[in-house]
């Protein structure tokens, strides 16, 4: 059998699309030779999905494994300055692992909020001389280093555990174009186009570190690329073929090679669990003209990108190695949910779950020894302006008229008589050009019932009833039609 508690290392790209990665689109322009070979070794999840098309909500249910609009934070994401999202008291895949004997680190890009010790009622009015308050290590890591937010968000400093690295002493006027961030303080020692390198040499230092003790570990890398700013090292321009942003997509794939090889030259690979994926779609900040006119498509055959309610938004690549366990070359087509992340482990460490936590998390293992069985009952998903989707089986049904994001047709003036709910038969037409709500009116009715439940219920796994955190809004409009 294998070890009952292997490390688990979590790499998560910011941004990054589905077809960005070379084993995923037969016909992408980048050629992301290592997180093909990782592919190679384990389990490719071809229907995976974040729980939102954007950063915040989507890393609230990586590490919770309960759906974000169940958070207060019903629409958009956190930027730099916002207060922590998670619950106090809440379990996270951190704070359950530690539980039971794992060292817990996160090294990266936060993004889910923390409270700075400020001088005033303004927000941005920080003492950086002063600690963090409901940050990562209060979450359950035992070890920080990393960002706020983006890193096109102020302020730009480092955090170890709860105190920044450096104060700044200064401001940086932001940039424009690809390599965009927005203007704020920024500490002597931040510099944005080594972020990434910085922070991939602290996972390695992690890794080293583990390996010379032998404590079991968790390490949760929510690297800040391709996101922008997007500033690729000069070992990496020009390097793709396609643009700055394929550059950087090469980057990132380089960064899991390198973590790759550290756990080979450790002997740690066969018990550790390597994760990849990413938070939601590609940006449109990666500049889709410029990578169509060299045959390169972010969102591979899906419809929308980053924010949408679209497949584009929230199909992402999934990539799980454990020798240990998974057999190479497993390809799965089952509907996998990102927010599955803790229940996986539960059923891994073994343990029970709190009631109050995972809400709408279930374990993948099934899949991952090689089972063709579906795990999920439906999976829930959101656009950036709080729309709700649901998907089960080949069915989705959007609770929007439009994208509920950033490509056509937006919110607003552009949904002008279009009709209120998109049913796409997924099997029939991945693309979603064909709403058909209007000839399958009971998938419609039958979905819109599950939703509202799942809604109600404060969970979509089996359980006693739980409360959502905040309170109603408008992307639950349907539930007053039912
Ligand atoms: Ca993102």
């Amino acid at each position: 059998m294998p070890a009952e508690r292997p490390n688990i290392i979590y790499v998560l790209a910011d941004d990054m699309g589905y077809g960005d990665v070379s084993c995923l689109n037969p016909d992408s322009g980048i050629r992301t030779e290592h997180l093909d070979q990782l592919a190679a070794a384990g389990l490719t999840c071809r229907d995976a999905h974040a729980s939102s098309a954007v950063c915040t909500p989507s890393r609230y249910s990586i590490l919770t494994g309960r759906y974000n609009w169940r958070s207060t934070l019903k629409r958009g994401v956190n930027f730099g300055y916002d207060r922590a999202l998670i619950e106090a008291g809440r379990t996270t895949v951190a704070s359950f692992l530690r539980e039971r004997g794992y060292t817990t680190a996160c090294v990266g890009k936060w993004h889910l909020g923390w409270n700075w010790a400020t001088r005033s009622d303004d927000a941005e009015d920080v003492d950086f001389s002063r600690p963090i308050a409901d940050g990562p290590t209060a979450v359950g890591f035992d070890y920080f280093h990393g960002i706020a937010a983006s890193l096109d968000m102020a302020p730009y400093v480092y955090v170890e555990n709860d105190r920044v690295t450096a104060v700044p002493q200064g401001t940086t006027p932001g940039r424009e174009g690809k390599e965009f961030w927005r203007p704020g303080p920024i500490g002597p020692d931040f510099d944005h186009a080594d972020v990434l390198p910085h922070l991939t040499g602290k996972v390695l230092d992690f890794i080293d570190a583990r390996a010379a003790d032998g404590q079991p570990f968790f390490m949760y890398f929510p690297m800040p690329a391709p996101h922008t700013p997007i500033l690729p090292t000069a070992e990496f321009q020009g390097k793709s073929g396609t643009n700055a942003y394929g550059d950087f997509c090469l980057q990132v794939d380089d960064v899991v090679g390198r973590i790759a090889a550290a756990l080979e030259r450790h002997g740690l690979a066969d018990n550790t669990i390597l994760a990849f994926t990413s938070d939601n779609g590609c940006s449109p900040m990666a500049d889709f003209a410029e990578l169509a006119a060299v045959g390169h498509h972010p969102s591979y055959v899906f419809r929308g990108h980053k924010a949408d309610i679209y497949e584009g938004g929230h199909r992402v690549p999934l990539l799980v190695r454990w020798p240990d366990r998974i057999r190479p070359g497993s390809v799965s087509d089952q509907t996998v949910c990102l927010a599955d992340l803790l229940a996986t482990c539960a059923d891994i460490v073994g343990g029970d779950l709190p009631a109050g936590a995972a809400e709408d998390s279930v374990s993948n293992l099934p899949i991952w020894d090689g089972r063709d069985e579906a795990v999920r009952e439906a999976t829930v998903h959101t656009s950036i302006d709080g729309s709700l989707s649901i998907r089960r089986g080949r069915w989705k049904l959007e609770m929007c008229p439009g994208s509920g994001g950033w490509s056509p047709p937006k919110p607003g003036p552009e949904c002008e008589g279009l009709p209120p709910m998109q049913l796409y038969d997924l099997e029939a037409d991945v693309g979603e050009r064909r709403n058909v709500a209007g000839q399958h009116p009971s998938e419609v009715q039958e979905l819109t019932a599950l939703l509202t439940r799942y809604v109600r219920e404060g969970r979509s796994t089996p359980g006693p009833a739980q409360e959502n955190s905040g309170g109603s809004w408008d992307g639950l409009w349907f539930m007053e039609t039912g």
